[in-house]
């Protein structure tokens, strides 16, 4: 334990989540367990080289902490009440800007009280960073819930360098202009010198939207935000003059898509004991044929409900029976208090029972449906056993699940079955593509993954281990860093992979 109150650092990392789980006690007494996410991999290096800091909430309603270190990571709470969970998290962020950014596969709701605390508390978020930045510190802030905070960073440090990561899609301007408050956060993402996406595609819809609200100019990845009076002085990194003659400052607007700790899942995978597990695993489900997986969050957004239903027509179709083909699909509980993962989580459980029901054998279930959170060691064995992996999402901004498939396959076999709506699906050219709307299609998938030779399974994972391996949580985030820390946004190394 130490206070980081008085401290200043150089690196500022904000997050709605910290990277922590509190355990038990309160106050000073409080027991943490570190939650070993890529993105803690990822910083932790540099946190260290950088004397850097990480700000967000720990997840409990109306608690104060302290600042605190856990695992030699300075952490700041930032203390949420629980009507700002309802309206902020719950509301506005999960379900308001979650599903208007994933093409709207759930209505989303809007609502002005949810609004109003989405502003409070990305306040609070931005004044925490604020009061630790040290001059011309570099501020890195994470994801949808706190869209507005690079504004109102830069608004009160000019001097910060400022950088924003989106980990889910930017929609395309028709569905963005849904949102009655669809320019207060542009505005608030043109706050930071580098916004970064998952993907091409959100990055082109970014500068989309900021050019059919603002009129702006846009070169390729740069946005040329006009600098009013009293903003020219005190801008003093990426200043240069429009194609109109006026004064602008320069936002890079770019993919750096994220990976995993690779190495990390290979050593998992290397494991004895687990190794040995992955073979239990098929012994308890009684030797199949072949073993099919799916990893998510329940979330809407996964394509759950759709490879059920390929899954099932195959079993109808007599394509093979349960005994031959199992399905494990571990949905871990999400979002359980808004009401579209309420209903979603009923309708995937009326569907197993009801594939189940009609498919089973004695021994035998067709899908072993595990609405559960399990060890990462129990996940890198379930990835070791199963033969075909499912990413079947609607949309996902990248989906890191495929990507740790890949890494632990250290045997190079194994097929993965990925959604073109899935960011993964632009650097893991060779999975089998599929477009989970296409029901056909994914039980084509399928039976092709079910017979594909050895041969052919080998070339492509190999392929595919040789871009996740490269292409690790490590790079992205030195990638990212690399580009916020570059004097030039015209420099070409900003725009290369
Ligand atoms: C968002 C974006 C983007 C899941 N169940 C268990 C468990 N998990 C782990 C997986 C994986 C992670 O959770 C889920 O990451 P995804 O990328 O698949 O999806 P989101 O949670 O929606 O993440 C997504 C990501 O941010 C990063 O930018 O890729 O597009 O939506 O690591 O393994 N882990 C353990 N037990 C479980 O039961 N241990």
């Amino acid at each position: 334990m130490k206070s980081a109150e008085s401290e200043q650092y150089e690196l500022v990392i904000v997050s709605n989540r910290l990277p922590v789980d509190h355990v038990s006690g309160e106050g000073d007494d409080a027991v943490w367990r570190t939650s070993p996410g890529g993105l803690v991999a990822a910083l932790e290096p540099v946190m260290r080289e950088r004397d850097g800091v990480w700000i967000g909430w720990p997840g409990m309603p109306d608690v104060h902490f302290e600042p605190f270190e856990a695992d030699g990571i300075d952490l700041i709470p930032v203390p949420l009440s629980a009507e700002e969970v309802e309206d902020y998290y719950e509301g506005f962020s999960n379900d308001t800007l979650w599903p208007l950014y994933h093409d709207v596969i759930s209505p989303p709701s809007y609502h002005r009280e949810w609004w109003e605390a989405y502003q409070r508390v990305n306040r609070r978020f931005a004044d925490a960073a604020i009061e630790v930045a040290a001059p011309n510190a570099i501020v890195w802030v994470h994801d949808y819930q706190l869209q507005l905070v690079p504004k109102m960073l830069r608004d009160a440090r000019p001097d910060l360098i400022i950088g924003f990561f989106n980990h889910i899609p930017f929609p395309p301007y028709g569905i963005y202009s849904q949102l009655p408050w669809r320019r207060q956060i542009v505005d608030g993402l043109l706050g930071a010198d580098v916004v970064g996406f998952q993907r091409v595609a959100d990055a082109g819809n970014f500068a989309r939207a900021v050019r059919r609200l603002h009129g702006f100019e846009t070169r390729g990845n740069i946005i040329n935000v006009p600098l009013e009076d009293g903003q020219l002085e005190q801008t003093v990194r990426h200043r240069a003059t429009g194609r109109r003659g006026h004064p602008i400052r320069t936002v890079l607007a770019r993919p750096f898509p994220i990976s995993i700790d690779a190495q990390e899942y290979q050593k998992l995978a290397a494991d004895p004991q687990i190794r040995a597990r992955a073979r239990e695993i098929r012994e308890e489900l009684g030797n199949p044929r072949v073993l099919m997986l799916g990893v998510d969050r329940l979330d809407y957004t996964k394509g759950i409900r759709h490879r059920m239903k390929a899954f099932g027509e195959l079993l109808e179709d007599g394509a093979f029976t349960s005994e031959e083909v199992a399905l494990v699909q571990v949905a871990s509980p999400s979002r359980e208090r808004v009401d579209a993962y309420a209903q979603l989580r009923d309708e995937v459980e009326i569907m197993v029972s009801r594939i189940n029901g009609d498919f089973s054998q004695l021994g035998h279930p067709g899908i072993h449906y595990l609405h559960q959170g399990y060890p990462r060691e129990e996940m890198v064995a379930l990835y070791l056993a199963a033969d075909v992996m499912l990413v079947t999402a609607l949309r996902d901004g990248m989906n890191l699940v495929a990507k740790e498939y890949v890494a632990s396959r250290t045997d190079q076999d194994g097929v993965l079955i990925l959604s073109e709506f899935a960011g993964a699906s632009d650097e893991l050219r060779q999975a089998l593509l599929v477009n989970p709307h296409d029901i056909d299609g994914l039980k084509s998938a399928i039976v092709h993954a079910i017979r594909m030779p050895q041969r052919e399974r080998t070339r492509r994972m190999r392929a595919l281990r040789k871009r996740v391996l490269s292409h690790d949580v490590q790079r992205w985030s030195a990638t990212f860093l690399d580009a916020l820390t570059r004097e030039d946004h015209n420099d070409p190394a900003n725009h290369l992979d």
